[in-house]
């Protein structure tokens, strides 16, 4: 068809490819969640049906995107990595965080009934906002979700003591503070004197308490067959020339669509483990292959 007079208005669209041999990190963040989880009551400091379903939203979106490897997730935030090869959509940024955030979106309004039966969802709906973020190392990538996982812990002990400060303790004679007196007295506090605050006004020990509120949520996939994509991949090197056995070889099509199928059928696990620890890493070592 013959191009209309209008058509030049194209060339004010902007490209925005993100640059090659980087790893990907879209990251989605609750709008306005602070008053989102105050109207629906959520549990201070965690509300463990809040913490399920951005889960059970996050397992969606791994198993539509088969180009995300590993997904972390703590309060009202998710942070996705697409593997530094990733195709999609020619890697456009916003086509990504866009397609990312609303997949997630849309997981969570339509499965809230799920997790908050008889509890409904009114407007303003939950959204999510997404950006990308590029990381040109592996090493980077692992600081940035060391980085998240840190962030996840020294909130939660904050919390965690903010709230049991507010609520009080008769047993120890701890009466209950207003928010601002225990904002006030928690400020320039280190991670030990709120670990002995809990302990000793509250009878918690904070190493005790769930993996779950301490370490985040790490969605990935697991895979069944004998034969991991660790082997695959160094099997598939051993047989190339040596001279090209250092450089990375691009997949042929054949090879990514069964990789893309062999991936539709792993399991997508959810788990509370340490990722700031090389352990998680050596125990995966595919992941990030
Ligand atoms: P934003 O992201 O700029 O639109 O603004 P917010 O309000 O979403 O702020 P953000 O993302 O920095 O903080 C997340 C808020 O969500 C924070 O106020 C605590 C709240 N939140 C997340 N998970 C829970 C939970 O399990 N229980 C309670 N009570 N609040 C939670
Ligand atoms: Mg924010
Ligand atoms: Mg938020
Ligand atoms: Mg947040
Ligand atoms: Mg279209």
């Amino acid at each position: 068809m013959a191009n209309s007079e209008f058509e030049y208005v194209r060339k004010f669209e902007e490209w925005d490819a993100l640059a090659p041999s980087n790893w990907i990190v879209v990251r989605i963040d609750g709008r306005g969640f602070s008053k989102f989880s105050k109207r629906q009551n959520f549990a201070k400091p965690n509300d463990r049906r809040a913490i399920d379903l951005m889960n059970a939203a996050a397992v969606e979106v791994v198993k539509q995107f088969t180009d995300i490897v590993i997904a972390y997730g703590q309060s009202d935030e998710y942070s996705f990595v697409l593997h530094e090869d990733c195709q999609l959509f020619e890697r456009r940024a916003a086509k990504l965080a866009t397609s990312i955030s609303t997949a997630f979106s849309v997981e969570y309004c339509m499965q809230w009934d799920k997790y908050f039966p008889g509890q409904a969802l009114e407007r303003p709906f939950p959204t999510f906002d997404g950006r990308c973020v590029l990381y040109p190392k592996k090493k980077i990538l692992r600081d940035y979700l060391s980085w998240r996982q840190a962030d996840c812990h020294v909130n939660n002990l904050y919390n965690t003591t903010f709230w049991n400060m507010v609520k009080g303790n008769p047993a120890t004679e701890t009466p209950p503070m207003t928010t601002t007196e225990a904002e006030l007295a928690l400020k320039g506090t280190f991670s030990a004197d709120k670990n002995e605050i809990l302990f000793k006004r509250f009878n918690i020990n904070y190493n005790a308490e769930d993996e779950i509120w301490k370490k985040g949520s790490v969605v990935y996939r697991k895979f069944e067959d004998k034969q991991t994509s660790e082997e695959a991949t160094s099997a598939d090197q051993a047989s190339r020339p040596k001279e090209d056995q250092d450089k990375k070889k691009p997949k042929s099509k054949t090879q990514l669509e069964k990789e893309r199928k062999r991936k539709q059928k792993a399991r997508v696990v959810v788990e509370h483990v340490d990722i700031i620890k090389d352990r998680f890493w050596q125990e995966n070592p595919w992941i990030l292959e």
